[in-house]
């Protein structure tokens, strides 16, 4: 073993010790790391030969600490408990971008598919789960400063198992795709890799049958400075999706409009305006030049005088008051009862030189899961132990619940007052956004009880124009307002969706319902911040109800580079991660708890006395199994509901003795069986 392998064990832990033991085990390739069941991920940026089926079989059906720490060993460990002990999991994956979730998350479901179940039907839904991913990157991933492929959406993937543990197919949730990329990337930065892969992979004759052209130059929408991707091929990569897609269920004619699709939205970047005086003095936009408007229309199915006159004029409709909706609780319901495990990848926390209203977003949605975090490693943990008598001293952490509540809260929370703008009649921009939270965050600040919430509201004299600064758990963001009202808004007007939906082109029309004329609903749709507050308030809550496995992920290095470890990094997010306090609470505390009956009843038939039925109260019951069988005192606590175990290895030796007690008996049975014959 390579330095020490559970942070749990390290003496002495300090955070330099802490730090040198994860780079000690980098430096020889060990990438991962345990703090108890959680699992610390370093990006290696280069392939490791520790992903073979050698590998699976390794880990598979072993305990969590009888190998060295692995992203394999967490996978076992959920699934067996899943199948065995039918407790529905989620696998919740954190880290900044570039960290490594997405290829975690890869690594988890190719492990969990790989073990579960044989015969042609099962491998066909697994082949389908694992392919959904080259087509939901191909179309919702791109190249940004921080990560070559980084997921510009969040993804939520409910994989779900029948009683004997067989997965039976997934569902799939996705969180608010960073739509505005399609239009715009910043310098350095690329549209999603799928007009890329559409260019540079597609036959010739599927070229022309889009009315593309290869020449990556031709395109408004596609930036040239970054076009080639080191260590990317996106030729190749998109033969891979054509074929994922055809796997995962997609008919060859549906393929075909998905391409057809993506081709318009090239042909639509291409279109330009210039004004046109109109007699009344006003100016009026009309399309410069008309190929590509034409072209595009042909590929869609669209009449193009009707697209024009869209583009040109917009129906003035009354505007209607009040957002209503209700949340989405849409949860499945099935007759049998199926297991499922979650696996939750999203969008990592990040800082750009520029940070708008999908930055904020996301690191929104990195809050909200910091905070899943600190509620059940280290509020509810330390909690527990308090209720149930334990003698504990409290560990003090950072609880960032203050940052969600700015940023959540009903009344006056960031994005109440970004839909509130939104929604008041009268002249809305950006600015009177900003007018806003400045004159209620600042305002708040006056009051002592609301002190510590708008502390994270930064507002000094050094802020730019335009601008509101943030201190998030994971660092300081400046958010530049420009764009946030719009795309909250996130409006079609209502000309454009109705020529959508007159297209003659069946997947077009499924993607603007709003354009169906006989259905016109004056409701005005929810705002993107509130959807996105909805959805992700629900996620929390399924979250909640499954039993949680963590995976932590750290970047070593800035410059996406393999073998570097910069010290102050990787510092950084140890200490935004919560990680010493993880330590902290993890050792001073219990491995393992159980309440006295079930463990009991699990353990019974090692005692004599206890076997096989125990007349006393449960808890002097297993009292009386610990002592029989010499379990050494300091290694457990009496709780007032449940048995609390130190150290993960007590239990192992409870476990092995409770497998060979299992096969002697069935040696015995088997003995007698012949005996009668
Ligand atoms: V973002 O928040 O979506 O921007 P992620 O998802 O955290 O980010 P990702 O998994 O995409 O990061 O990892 C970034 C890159 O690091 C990958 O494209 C790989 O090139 C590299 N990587 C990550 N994990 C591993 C690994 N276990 N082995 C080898 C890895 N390379
Ligand atoms: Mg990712």
């Amino acid at each position: 073993m390579i330095g020490v392998g559970d942070m749990v064990l390290l003496e002495p832990l300090t955070e330099e010790s802490f730090i040198n033991n994860l780079k000690n085990r980098f430096d020889h390739s060990e990438i991962y790391t345990y703090i108890g069941s959680v699992v610390i991920s370093l990006n290696p940026y280069r392939p490791l030969p520790i992903y073979t089926a050698d590998k699976v079989e390794e880990y598979r059906n072993r305990n969590f600490y009888e190998l060295s720490p692995h992203i394999y060993a967490l996978a076992d460990e959920a699934y067996r408990s899943l199948r065995d002990q039918d407790k529905d999991q989620c696998i919740l994956i954190t880290g900044e971008s570039g960290a490594g979730k997405t290829e975690a998350s890869k690594l988890v479901m190719s492990y969990v598919a790989a073990v579960c179940g044989k015969g042609q039907e099962v491998n066909k839904v697994k082949e389908q789960l694992l392919q959904s991913n080259p087509v939901l990157e191909a179309f919702g991933n791109a190249k940004t400063v921080r990560n070559d492929n980084s997921s510009r959406f969040g993804k939520y993937m409910d994989i779900e198992f029948d009683f004997k543990g067989d997965p039976l197919g997934g569902v799939i949730s996705n969180y608010l795709l960073e739509k505005s990329r399609v239009v715009k990337q910043p310098r350095g930065e690329r549209n999603f890799h799928i007009f890329y892969q559409l260019l540079s992979g597609a036959s010739e004759d599927t070229l022309k049958k889009l009315k593309l052209d290869r020449d990556l130059s031709k395109y408004n929408y596609l930036s040239l400075d970054s076009a080639a991707v080191n260590g990317l091929d996106d030729a190749a990569n998109f033969r891979t999706v054509r074929n994922a897609m055809q796997i995962v269920g997609f008919m060859e004619d549906e393929v075909q409009s998905v391409l057809e699709l993506v081709a318009a939205i090239l042909k639509l970047g291409n279109i330009e305006f210039k004004p046109e005086s109109r007699v009344n003095g006003f100016d009026e936009s009309r399309v410069k030049d008309k190929n590509d408007l034409k072209e595009m229309c042909e590929l869609l199915g669209i009449e193009q005088s009707a697209l024009e006159r869209a583009f040109s004029f917009r129906t003035v409709e009354a505007r209607l008051d009040k957002v209503s909706t209700t949340l989405n609780v849409a949860q499945a319901q099935t007759k049998v009862r199926k297991k499922v495990m979650g696996v939750l990848d999203i969008y990592g926390f990040e800082i750009f030189e520029d940070n708008s209203f999908e930055q904020f977003i996301i690191n929104y949605c990195n809050e909200k899961l910091q905070q899943i975090f600190i509620e059940l490693t280290l509020r509810e943990e330390q909690e527990e132990y308090v209720r149930e008598g334990i003698e504990w001293t409290n560990i003090e952490y950072f609880n960032n619940a203050i940052i969600c509540d700015l940023i959540e809260n009903n009344q006056n929370g960031i994005l109440a007052m970004l839909d509130e703008e939104c929604l008041r009649p009268g002249t809305v921009t950006d600015e009177t956004f900003l007018d806003k939270l400045n004159t209620i965050c600042a305002d708040h600040q006056h009051f002592e009880s609301r002190l510590s919430k708008n502390s994270k509201f930064l507002t000094d004299h050094t802020l730019p124009h335009n601008c509101f600064r943030i201190q998030h758990y994971a660092g300081k963001v400046l958010y530049r307002v420009e764009g946030f009202v719009d795309k909250n808004n996130d409006l079609l007007y209502r000309d454009l969706s109705q020529v959508m939906f007159k297209a003659n082109h069946s997947l077009m029309k499924l993607l603007f319902p709003e354009g169906n004329p006989n259905k016109v609903n004056l409701k005005r749709p929810p705002t993107a911040g509130f959807q996105f507050r909805a959805s992700v308030g629900t996620l929390m809550k399924n979250l909640l109800t499954k039993n949680p496995n963590y995976i932590r992920c750290i970047k070593p290095n800035d410059k996406k580079a393999a073998h570097i470890f910069t010290e102050s990094l990787v510092c950084h997010q140890v200490r935004y991660l919560g990680l010493m306090e993880n330590v902290r609470v993890r050792r001073a505390g219990y491995a393992f708890r159980q309440a006295y009956e079930p463990c009991l009843e699990r353990y019974k038939m090692l005692c004599k006395q206890t076997w096989p039925h125990w007349k006393g109260p449960a808890r002097e019951g297993v009292e009386v199994l610990l002592t029989d069988l010499q379990i050494p005192n300091e290694e457990f606590s009496y709780g007032r509901s449940k048995i609390f175990i130190r150290n993960p290895r007590t239990l192992f030796t409870l476990e092995n003795k409770r497998a060979q007690c299992l096969e002697d008996l069935a040696t015995l049975i088997q003995k007698i069986y012949r005996g009668w014959k």
